[in-house]
This record gives structure tokens, C-alpha cells and sequence, in this order.
């Protein structure tokens, strides 16, 4: 521990607010502060008591006070790093925090990389992998669920269920690496390989079902987008403005209005939407139209979620069917049958024939009718993609998801090798898919991907 230098950053946003904190860590941090902090207390014998709060005043080298301050010392090993911390609470403009940090510098600590607070804690066994970048999720946290979930993998929730895998994987290898070392034994026990495939198929169905919740978590973490599309006029931007409860897009009984993608942000069912109104879809000679149009089908295609506005008062068209055919099976759908205010053109039956698997809400967006249950059946259908049935992981990046990819991949290997080849190949996809999610705690984890985790942290961290 003792062979890491003391490092220091300002630990607290940069701008104006009541309270700036320049956090120091590592063995020197308590000698450092002192050289600069002038405290009233520093005679007393028991000076510096830990996790007391002192007062005094940072001096610079001229012995110029540079601010007011509350200083605390916090030896180790009870700290976030599980090194001496210590933390000087000042005031926060950028100019005094920037002017202590300096100060710190020259004393003798050394700036931070990106995570490194949160790194050390790491590398101190205090937290594991999975705990430390659910310090970065709660940090980044957009909405309730996911600091629900930050929250949760913060306790070690996480770590302990992929122990749990992992201690499975070991029992399940322990008997094939028996048979291997004590072929005769093992001689005529003809039921392991079905009760091995059994084994397997359960940790496969386990490793699925975790891979089901990253999407999802994802989805509270990063938000989703969902696209509303539709021909020209039908009540696009209309609704936008009604699910969004402000007029944020103009809306003109001209056609081919709305020309550029225009978006807001809500909330529904805890997942933050990206909504996007697109500019209505058809044949056009018209440039900047065409743009748009170009712009709508991309934004279309990389939405995770529909919304298909049809117009009610008139009648269905090839154009509708083109838009309906842009839909991917990927993709979570919702159909709007907008005026219904208006003597209605499409019936029930005609629209449940054209989607018979499909959510179908009837609106009168100028109305502000059926906004909500369009919303409803919006949230539905997210849960539904989202897989709302699949466990709730509490694993949320790309990283885990390649992780969790990977150890399927060498349980799959395992699988198909049951028949055909060798034991010890089975065993070294076992060995494979144990080493795999030993990444996400960080257990078997390589230094360059731990720099790659950790650069992501902000400096303070
Ligand atoms: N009667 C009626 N008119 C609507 C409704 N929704 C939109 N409109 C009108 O339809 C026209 C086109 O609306 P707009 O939202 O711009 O459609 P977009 O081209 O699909 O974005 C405007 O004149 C709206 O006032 C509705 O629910 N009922
Ligand atoms: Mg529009």
C-alpha cells in the first residue's frame, strides 16, 4: 500500500456553489495538508483526532491566506481507498479550489488519473469490479431505477450472484477433472454425460437470462429511443407535443411540415425516452424534404421502439403500408390511430387485421385524447422488449454484455462437445467461461482493462 504516492483532485463539481472539496489520498496525505493548513488545534496533543472536522486557513508559500476552511483526516484503513484521506472542505469558486489544489501539488501529492480514488479502493480489495463501476453507474444515473440498481451492485449484490455462478461452474468441473486424472474410476459410469448436459443447460439458461436484464438495465441507464413515424399529416408532431405536454413542434395542416428530426426527452415506466418526431414519409421531388425524409427512415431504423401514427379519417394507403414495412423484428411497436375525433375511415376490424400482434391506441392528439393510454401501451410494450421476465442483474454496460456473450459461447462449446469429443475439452470451457465472468469482479481481470474502466471516471473519483 505504502509504495503508491499520494495523490489529490478536486473531488466536487468546477463552478460556483457553497462547498468545494480537494480530496487527498495516500500515505503522505495527512504531512501535506499540514504543510498548508493553519489550524487553530494543531498544538493540541491528540491533533489530528480522525473523522473530526477542523477549522483553519489554507496559506500559500508567502503564508497568504488563500480560504477559510474545514479540513478532515481519515486514517486508513476506513476510508474509501483504504489509504489516509484527507479532505479540505473550502469554498467553491474555481479560482480558490484550483489555487488549494496547486498548493497540495506543490507539497508533494500528485494529480489523479481518471478513477483513481475509485481504482484504489479497487486494488485494496475494499470493493470489487462490479462495485466500482457501479460508483461510475451512480454517478451517470439518469433515472430512479438506475440508481436502484447502482445502488444494489454498490452492496456487492452483483458480485455475489456471478460468485454464485462461478462456484457452480467449479462443481460441475470438479467430477470431469476426477475422470480425467482417474480415468478407471470412472470406468463404465455411463449417466454422467446426461446428467452433465443437464448441468450445463441450467448454467446456460442462468448466463441467458442475465444477458436479458443488461439490455433492459441498459435501457434505464441510457434511456431509449423511440421513434414516431407515419405519413405526411397524420398527427406526428401532434402528438409529440401532447405526450411531451409542451408544443414543441410546429404542427400545420400543410403537409411535409415537420422537415428535420425534432426530439424530447420524458419519462415513462422509469425508462428516460429520447422521443423523436420524424418528418412525415413520402414520394417527394422537394431537396430539403427528401433530407428529411432520408434523416426519418435512418432515425427509424435505429430506434429501439415504433410508434406508427396513422390517420383515422381516411383510409389506409400503400404509402402506410411502405412506413408499416419499415419496422424491424427487433423492434417494439405501437399503433396510433390518431382523429378519432373525426368520422372514422379505418374501423377496428380493418386495423386489427393489418396488426393483429400489435398494441393499437385510438388519439385525437389536438385534443390531447388518449394520450395516456398511449403511453401505457408505449411502457408495455418496452417492458416486454426489454424483457421485464428476464433477472434483474443489475449488470448494465457493453462490457458485461461481451462478458456474459463470451461465457455463453464457451458454454455452448462445452455443450456441443459432450457427445463428440474428449472430456478435457469440456473442461476447458468450463475453465474458459470461470475465467470469463471472473472479469466482471475483476477477479481475472488484465491491467489494461481495468486502465480502460477506470479512464472513464471523472478525476475526482
Ligand atoms: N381533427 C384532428 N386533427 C388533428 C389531430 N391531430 C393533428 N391534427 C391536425 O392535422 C394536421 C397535421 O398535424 P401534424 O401534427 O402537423 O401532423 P404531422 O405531419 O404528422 O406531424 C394539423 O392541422 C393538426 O391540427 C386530431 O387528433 N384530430
Ligand atoms: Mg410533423
Amino acid at each position: 500500500m505504502s509504495e503508491l504516492e499520494t495523490i489529490a483532485a478536486i473531488s466536487t463539481p468546477l463552478g460556483e456553489g457553497g462547498i468545494g472539496i480537494v480530496r487527498l489520498s495516500g500515505p503522505d496525505a495527512f504531512a501535506i495538508v499540514s504543510s498548508i493548513f493553519d489550524c487553530p488545534k494543531s498544538g493540541n496533543a491528540s491533533y489530528p483526532q480522525p473523522r473530526r472536522l477542523y477549522y483553519g486557513l489554507i496559506r500559500d508559500l508567502d503564508k497568504n491566506i488563500v480560504d477559510e476552511v474545514l479540513v478532515s483526516f481519515m486514517p486508513a484503513p476506513y476510508t474509501y481507498t483504504r489509504e489516509d484521506i484527507v479532505e479540505i472542505n473550502c469554498h467553491s469558486g474555481i479560482f480558490t479550489l484550483r489555487t488549494i489544489l496547486k498548493l497540495v501539488l506543490e507539497a508533494g501529492a500528485r494529480l489523479t488519473e481518471p478513477g483513481e480514488f475509485t481504482k484504489r479502493a479497487f486494488i485494496h480489495g475494499r470493493i470489487d469490479l462490479s462495485q466500482a463501476e457501479a460508483v461510475l453507474n451512480m454517478i451517470r444515473a439518469r433515472s430512479e431505477e438506475a440508481v436502484k440498481a447502482a445502488a444494489r451492485t454498490l452492496q456487492g449484490e452483483l458480485a455475489q450472484k456471478i460468485e454464485q455462478i462461478r462456484t457452480r461452474i467449479i462443481e460441475i468441473r470438479a467430477p470431469i477433472e476426477a475422470s480425467i486424472d482417474y480415468p478407471e474410476e470412472f470406468e463404465g459410469k455411463g449417466d454422467r454425460p446426461n446428467s452433465l448436459a443437464g448441468a450445463l443447460k441450467e448454467l446456460h439458461t442462468t448466463i441467458k437470462k442475465l444477458l436479458q436484464g443488461v439490455e433492459r438495465n441498459r435501457a434505464y441507464q441510457e434511456g431509449v429511443t423511440v421513434a414516431i413515424i407515419g405519413r405526411p399529416n397524420v398527427g406526428k408532431s401532434s402528438l409529440l407535443n401532447a405526450l411531451l405536454r409542451q408544443q414543441r413542434a410546429i404542427v400545420h395542416e400543410a403537409p411535409g411540415t415537420t422537415r428535420d428530426l425534432l426530439e424530447g426527452y420524458l419519462n415513462l415506466g422509469g425508462y428516460p425516452i429520447r422521443l423523436i418526431d420524424t418528418a412525415g414519409i413520402q414520394n417527394t421531388t422537394d431537396p430539403v424534404e427528401k433530407q428529411g425524409i432520408e434523416r426519418s427512415r435512418m432515425a427509424a431504423a435505429q430506434a429501439k421502439m415504433l410508434i406508427m401514427v396513422l390517420d383515422g379519417s381516411s383510409k389506409w394507403t400503400d404509402l402506410d403500408q411502405e412506413i408499416a414495412d419499415l419496422r424491424q423484428a427487433t423492434q417494439g411497436l405501437v399503433v396510433a390511430v390518431n382523429k378519432k375525433d373525426l368520422q372514422q375511415q379505418l374501423s377496428p376490424e380493418i386495423i386489427n387485421n393489418l396488426f393483429p400482434n400489435e398494441e393499437i391506441v385510438c388519439t385525437a392528439a389536438i385534443r390531447e385524447e388518449g394520450v395516456q393510454q398511449l403511453e401505457e401501451a408505449v411502457t408495455r410494450q418496452l417492458d416486454l422488449f426489454l424483457c421485464s421476465a428476464a433477472e434483474n442483474t443489475m449488470l448494465f454496460s457493453l462490457r458485461h454484455e461481451e462478458v456474459l456473450c463470451e461465457t455463453l459461447k464457451s458454454l455452448e462449446n462445452a455443450q456441443s462437445t459432450i457427445k463428440t469429443q474428449p472430456v478435457e475439452l469440456i473442461s476447458l470451457e468450463l475453465q474458459n467461461a470461470w475465467n470469463k465472468l471472473g472479469e466482471i469482479t475483476g477477479d481475472t481481470v488484465s491491467e489494461t482493462l481495468l486502465d480502460k474502466i477506470f479512464s472513464e471516471f471523472c478525476l475526482g473519483k
